[in-house]
Formats: structure tokens, C-alpha cells, sequence
């Protein structure tokens, strides 16, 4: 099944990216060890790029926001997705990952990450990882306990080692998540440019592109 889904995440790959203005953001956010274990408190206060509702195929496959985040000893990017609505049906995610931030992600060195989450009953989640161009590189996680379970569930969690990805702290990169229903795509959220940082304390450099930048502008007239 993840075979298939990789195929078919490199041949959606072609028609979703988006191109948009890029608003660098300074985040103080720090690195946080984020336990996988599909309980979601660790990951208030961490940098996300979020997603209108009713922008998809359907409602479960409707995505509401990307968190992203890396561990303290910056060896592991952390990542989490979240649907708008609840359901006991399975949401196949595709994580696209430009690790040479030049806006292409089918690239020998670019990396797609497959995520098939199964909410009911014990809230499980498969996590494997392909090049840019499609070829199979590893299993990450089978069936790890990494989503929210029971017959509402939004949220999954999951780690790609900087290793796995071919990148180093700092590096620049661009991910950009989607949402498949029916093997085709269903829901996009923006993308984002990110820097991941090591252990010293140095900030986060983010940057989303359009819909995120105009999200924090509404968020901003609304603090002020
Ligand atoms: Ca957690
Ligand atoms: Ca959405």
C-alpha cells in the first residue's frame, strides 16, 4: 500500500506546488523534544502553517494545519498534522520536503514522506520515506501508536531524522503537506520555508508563503 502511495505522491507531486510571496518570520520558539505518543500538549507554542476548512475533496480529508518543529540536539525534524474534523477513517498524508530550496521537489536529494494514519481504534499511523523522484529509501515507523485514536481523530505526529533527510542544521528547506483522498489530491497546505536550528539557542527562521502570510497579518490586526 505505501508502494502505491508513493507513486502516486510523486505524480501528484507535479500539479501542487506553489509558488507565493515568502514572509521570513523570527520565531522564538525553542526546539522541543516532542514525544510521539499521539498526545498533542507538547506541541503548544511551535511554529504552524495552518489551512481553511472546506478547501477539500472531503471533510475527513480536509486539513486544518501543519506544526513543525526539531529536537534540542538538532538531530530530528517533528511534524504534525491536524484535519478540521474528526472520523474513524484512515487520512493518507503526503509530506513533500525541498531540501535544496530552490522550489522543486522532485529531485534526487528531495524527499516525500508518506503518512498513513488510522484513527480507529488504537489511533495508529505508517510513516515511510521515498527520494524526490519516487524511489523507496525506508520505513520509518509500521503501525506506531502516533495519531489520536478512537472514531474522531484529527491529529498525527511524526519524525524524519535530518540523516534520513539529507540535510544538515540550518540548511534552508521547503515542506509543503497534502491530503489525499481517493488517490488524488484533496487539500494543500501552504508552503513553508524553514530553517531548522541545532542546540544553541539560536531562532527559528520560518518563512510560509502567501495564505500563512496573510493569516498572521489577521492574526495581527486582531492582537493590536
Ligand atoms: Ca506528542
Ligand atoms: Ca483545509
Amino acid at each position: 500500500m505505501s508502494q502505491r502511495l508513493g507513486r502516486a505522491a510523486r505524480l501528484i507531486a507535479v500539479g501542487v506546488i506553489l509558488a507565493g510571496a515568502v514572509l521570513v518570520v523570527v520565531n522564538p520558539a525553542q526546539a522541543a523534544d516532542i514525544v510521539l505518543d499521539g498526545a498533542f500538549a507538547d506541541w503548544l507554542g511551535q511554529p504552524v502553517a495552518p489551512d481553511p476548512a472546506g478547501d477539500a475533496a472531503s471533510t475527513r480529508t480536509d486539513l486544518q494545519a501543519l506544526y513543525f518543529t526539531h529536537d534540542a540536539g538538532g538531530s530530528t525534524a517533528y511534524f504534525m498534522a491536524e484535519r478540521w474534523q474528526g472520523s474513524p477513517l484512515p487520512l493518507l498524508l503526503v509530506l513533500y520536503v525541498d531540501t535544496g530550496n530552490d522550489g522543486s521537489y522532485a529531485g534526487p536529494n528531495d524527499r516525500l514522506v508518506t503518512v498513513i494514519y488510522l484513527p480507529f481504534p488504537r489511533g495508529r499511523a505508517t510513516v515511510d520515506l521515498y527520494s524526490g523522484e519516487g524511489a523507496y529509501l525506508k520505513n520509518i515507523a509500521t503501525s506506531a501508536a502516533w495519531g489520536e485514536a478512537g472514531s474522531d481523530g484529527r491529529r498525527v505526529e511524526w519524525e524524519v531524522s535530518f540523516a534520513d533527510l539529507g540535510i544538515a542544521p540550518f540548511q534552508a528547506i521547503r515542506v509543503q503537506l497534502v491530503s489525499l483522498h481517493g488517490g488524488a489530491l484533496s487539500d494543500s497546505v501552504a508552503e513553508v520555508q524553514w530553517s531548522p536550528a541545532n542546540a544553541l539557542g539560536y531562532p527559528l527562521l520560518a518563512g510560509l508563503t502567501a495564505a500563512g502570510a496573510a493569516w498572521l497579518a489577521y492574526r495581527r490586526r486582531r492582537l493590536t
